[in-house]
Formats: C-alpha cells, structure tokens, sequence
C-alpha cells in the first residue's frame, strides 16, 4: 500500500482499467450468473452499509429479510419456512448438512448420501465437516439411481440430497422418490435447488421439487443465479424451526443473542436487493424471464440440431449439454476465433450452455453460426490426422 492517498480521478481510472479486462455477459454462456435486475442494483446500494451479521442494529433489513422467506417460502410451498439469506448455494448446502449432523450427534461416523452429480461444494462439505459424502450412480438420463441410493443407506446416514437444477446438465433428481425414501429411512433430505429454484416453478411442465414433498427438510435456492438479485444472494430454508437451533452459537457481545449463520458480517444490501426484486417482478415477471430463456434454449437446441448436434438430455431447463467430440477444442476454439464462453461437461463429455437472461436471439443465432464453423473445422482436422494415420504406418513407411 502506498503512503499517500490517490485522488478518486486516478483511483477511478484504475478500476476503469480493471473492468475493461473482465468479459461482458453478453456472450457468455458458461455462467449461472446474469447482470442483476436494475431495480436490485438500487436496493443494494441503498442498504450498501447494512450488516446482517448483527441485524439488532439493522431491525428494517431484518424485517426485509422475512418478507423475504416469506416470498420464498410461497414459492416453495411453504406457508412458514425458517432460513436465512446466505452467500450462495455453497453456504447453503454446508449450513443444511451441517444442521443434519448437529442433530445426530450420536452418530460417530456420520455419512450423507449425493448424486454422482452434485455441485462439488459437497466435496468442500466432506473437507470441512469430516463427514463421508457417498456419490449414488447417476442413470443414463442423468438422474440419480434411487435404487443404488437405497443401497448406500446405512445406520451412520443422516441424510439424502436431491438436486434440482444440476449445474452440469439441469437435470432434476426424482425427488419424490427421495423423499419418500427419507420418511422410510427415518433420515433428512436437502434439495439443492440453487439454480432450479427459481426455474422449475415457472415453467409450463410441473416438476415435483419442493416442501411440497412431505420428506424434504430444506432447500437451497439461489437469488443470484435465475432469481435476478445481486452477488452475494443465496438462500437456505428449513421446515422445523429446531433445525436453526442446531447452527446456534452463543454471540454474548452482539445485539443478538445467538447467530446461525456460517459467515459473521453478512450483506444487508443483498437483502435488499433480493426483496425489491421478487415484489417488482412477482410470479409474472419470473414467469417471462424463464419463459423468454426456455424459447432461446429450444431456438438454440434447432439450431445445433440443424447441424447435426445433440443434447446429451433433451433440456429439462435453461441449460444444453451438446455432445461432441473433442469438446475442450471446441471450447477453445470457440473462444479464440469468436469470444464465445462456454463449458465442457466430463461424464457424458459436452459442450455446456446456460441460456441465462443476458441472451438473446441474435446472438443464439450468431453462436450457432459459429458452432457450425468451428465443428467443421475440427471435422476437417480430424479427417486429415486420420488420412496420415492411414499413409504412414507406425514405423513411419508408406502403407
Ligand atoms: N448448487 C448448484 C446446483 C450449483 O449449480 C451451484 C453453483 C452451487 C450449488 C454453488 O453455488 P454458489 O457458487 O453460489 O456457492 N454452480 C455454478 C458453479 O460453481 C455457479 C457458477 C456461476 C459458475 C457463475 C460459473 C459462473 O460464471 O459451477
């Protein structure tokens, strides 16, 4: 740090600088993140000061936060959920496991059952908590194999995770199954819907997911993926009350008595922002938003069809795996020649897309352009190593 202070003119410039270096959404399809709604920027910057980590000196973001769970809550078929506003789903999916535990202290080796599939905030989650996070076999469809995961179940699990929205494929685990094997099982069962969330309630096909489903015990949905609010907004929410009581720790010197949060200092502005986004927009706005990406996900999906192309799943939601081969080229490629972002999947290897609201026609039509161009490319490439395979034998001789 330097001794004297700059003026704000030559601080701006800098920061000036650094954003031009970041990439702008608008051809970036790797992401689960958007450009925040306008109306969330403003809420943010209104309560930009505004510390949830001890929300006694802060009782009217509090009280916004409620509204909040309360919103989300409806949303999830839940007329009086408990949670919090967390940093993401990350948070999320720790908080949750960790209240399972808590609750089984008993159990000396405690395991909790996944899909192959899950988030990898499960492996920071075996890291931190020392617990065995067993993966259950995913089927062709990608979803998890309900019938392996019974298998897994033993008398040390204390619980099952269902993902809705995976991040690799959008798939949605059969949830209603899990959940019925968590009642049976007597074990918790936590939905990572941190993507899904504010999807599957507003597309035209109903899918179960929610507390709708008498055997889940939370859920994490993420305000700042689909739900249009800030970084950091994200959200975890318990059935039973007394599941908060397992993440209490006493804070004598707060103006409350007890936290149950992961993080201690916690953003207030994304409070604010997540609640002046869902009232403005309310179901119907969230109703477009997810209608217009679904439309720009099966323009895209014709178009690579078009090509030749396929979807590893046909898209459950806003995301499309494309099968191809040699995929990290292709990525490359992609990228170098045209500044597309994109991400590649490894089991089925594919080339991912997330059709997030910062896309539009012209530039699904553009990307598929591009996408044809490249593949041919690669086709031609492949074609050429293959003919000097077929020339030269091993040794390097005329065959
Ligand atoms: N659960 C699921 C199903 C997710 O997809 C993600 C994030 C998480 C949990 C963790 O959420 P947080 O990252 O909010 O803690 N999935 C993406 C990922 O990490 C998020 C992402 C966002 C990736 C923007 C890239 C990007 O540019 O892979």
């Amino acid at each position: 740090m330097q001794e004297h202070g700059q003026n704000w003119k030559d601080v701006k410039s800098s920061l000036i600088q650094a954003k031009s270096k970041d990439l702008p959404y608008e051809k970036v399809l790797s992401s689960m993140c958007t450009y925040p709604h306008p109306i969330a920027i403003e809420a943010h910057k209104m309560f930009i000061e505004s510390n949830m980590g001890d929300y006694g000196l802060f009782i009217g973001t509090y009280e916004l936060e409620q509204k909040v769970l309360a919103m989300l809550g409806d949303l999830l078929h839940n007329s009086h959920p408990y949670g919090y506003l967390t940093t993401g789903g990350t948070e999320s999916n720790i908080q949750a496991v960790r209240a399972m535990l808590n609750a089984c202290k008993s159990i000396r080796n405690p395991n909790i059952i996944v899909p192959a599939s899950a988030h990898f905030s499960f492996d920071k989650i075996a890291d931190i908590l020392k617990i065995n996070v067993l993966k259950a076999r995913v089927l062709s469809d990608l979803v998890v194999d309900t019938e392996h995961v019974i298998s897994l179940i033993d008398q040390n699990t204390v619980g099952l995770v269902g993902i809705a929205g995976s991040t690799e494929f959008g798939q949605v685990d059969p949830i209603s199954d899990l959940s019925k094997i968590a009642i049976d099982n007597s074990i918790f069962l936590h939905v990572d819907a941190a993507f899904g969330g504010f999807v599957l309630p507003f597309v035209s096909q109903h899918v179960p997911f929610d507390f709708s489903l008498p055997g889940v015990t939370s859920i994490a949905i993420d305000p700042h993926k689909m739900g249009m609010s800030t970084i950091p907004s994200g959200a975890l929410l318990f059935r039973e009350e007394k599941m908060m009581d397992f993440l209490r720790v006493d804070t004598p010197y707060l103006t409350i008595s007890s936290q149950f949060t992961l993080t201690g200092t916690r953003s207030g502005a994304s409070v604010a922002g997540t609640y002046a986004v869902m009232k403005h927009l309310g179901k119907e706005g969230y109703c477009q938003i997810v209608d217009r990406c679904m439309s720009l996900t099966h323009l895209l999906l014709n178009e690579v069809r078009n090509i030749g192309v396929n979807p590893v799943i046909d898209p459950v939601m806003n995301i499309i795996a494309l099968s191809v081969s040699q995929p990290k080229k292709i990525r490359k490629e992609l990228a170098t020649q045209f500044g597309w972002q994109v991400s590649i999947t490894k089991q089925p290897p594919s080339i991912r897309l997330v059709i997030m609201p910062h896309m539009t026609e012209a530039n699904i039509l553009a990307f598929s352009r591009d996408l044809k161009h490249v593949l041919e490319q690669v086709q031609f490439s492949e074609n050429n190593e293959s003919e000097k395979d077929r020339i030269f034998d091993g040794t390097g001789n005329m065959s």
